[in-house]
């Protein structure tokens, strides 16, 4: 049976600079992938997997009673493998084998070729389609599984989202929890520049959902707003969680509209590591 997985705040700290570091480790040793986007959804899925939120079984990946995490912004997967690695479905040693010829651990997650990968994401705003797919599933089935998407700021100015959205409103699929990083940048500049999006809250109420705006890296916040989430009923719930882009790494917190996509370069790697402090 899926079990959730509950440490406390000191074990959801620790868990989250390990994340990190992880990320930085990661991308580094490819020379490329998406550190920024995936340190900004650290705490997120830190509550997610050891928050006592997700049920789930490293050893029984396809169980049908799990709930599920659905990565929308496929590129920020070196976020995605490094939670799973760190919740045991590989080893965390093969997160440094991140892009290479052969290696499962793809640029984008493939979820033929790895455990825990839920869905085969990259081409932004399918996530909360598949993720309604799942939550309908589930209710047809008769179980009590939820489901939960993170979706991208940027990537929010895909249709294909709202189409989701406006779905899960009109059919009530209160076992859907779309979680959106709103770390204000998309890929060349600032997501209020390109494509405003506020109010966003307001935008999901409109399509039938429950919202909630939070700090994204406050564990106590997106611990809070993920157990009112599972309290909702009758209507699926959108939370926004406010984030930075680069968190964690002054380097790239510095250049918010100009790190997207940019491995840290090998020379400041122990400089990025140190100021996410110590493994454990
Ligand atoms: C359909 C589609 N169009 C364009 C891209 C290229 N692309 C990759 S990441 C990205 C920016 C995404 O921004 P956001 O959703 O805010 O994610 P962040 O990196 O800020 O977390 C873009 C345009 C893509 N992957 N898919
Ligand atoms: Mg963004």
């Amino acid at each position: 049976m899926p079990e959730d997985h509950h440490e406390d705040i000191e074990g959801l700290k620790a868990r989250a600079r390990r994340i990190r570091r992880h990320i930085v480790a990661a991308t580094t040793a490819a020379g490329s992938g998406h550190p920024s986007s995936s340190l900004s959804l650290v705490e997120i899925v830190t509550v997610l997997f050891f928050g006592g939120v997700l049920r789930y079984d490293p050893d029984d990946p396809h169980d049908l009673d799990r709930d599920r995490f659905i990565l929308s912004k496929g590129h920020a997967a070196p976020g995605l493998y490094a939670v799973l690695a760190e919740a045991g479905y590989f080893p965390v040693e093969q997160l440094t084998d991140l892009r290479k010829l052969g290696s499962p651990l793809e640029g984008h997650p493939n979820m033929c070729r790895l455990p825990g990968v839920e869905a085969s994401t990259g081409s932004l705003g399918q996530g909360p389609s598949i993720a309604i797919g799942h939550a309908l599933a589930i209710r047809l089935d008769g179980r009590d599984a939820r489901v939960y998407v993170l979706v991208g700021d940027g990537e929010s100015e895909e249709g294909q989202v709202w189409e989701a959205a406006m779905y899960a409103g009109n059919h009530g699929l209160d076992n859907l929890t779309l979680i959106v990083d709103r770390n204000g940048y998309q890929q060349t500049d600032a997501v209020d520049k390109i494509q405003p999006l506020d109010p966003l809250d307001d935008k999901f109420r409109a399509f039938g959902f429950e919202t909630k705006v939070i700090d994204g890296h406050s564990l106590e916040e997106v611990s809070a707003a993920l157990d009112w989430a599972r309290g909702v009923t009758g209507k699926p719930q959108a939370i926004i969680a406010r984030t930075i882009k680069g968190k964690g790494v002054a380097l790239l917190e510095a250049k918010q509209g100009g790190w997207h996509g940019k491995p840290i370069p090998p020379d400041e790697e122990s400089k990025a590591l140190e100021e996410i402090g110590a493994a454990s």
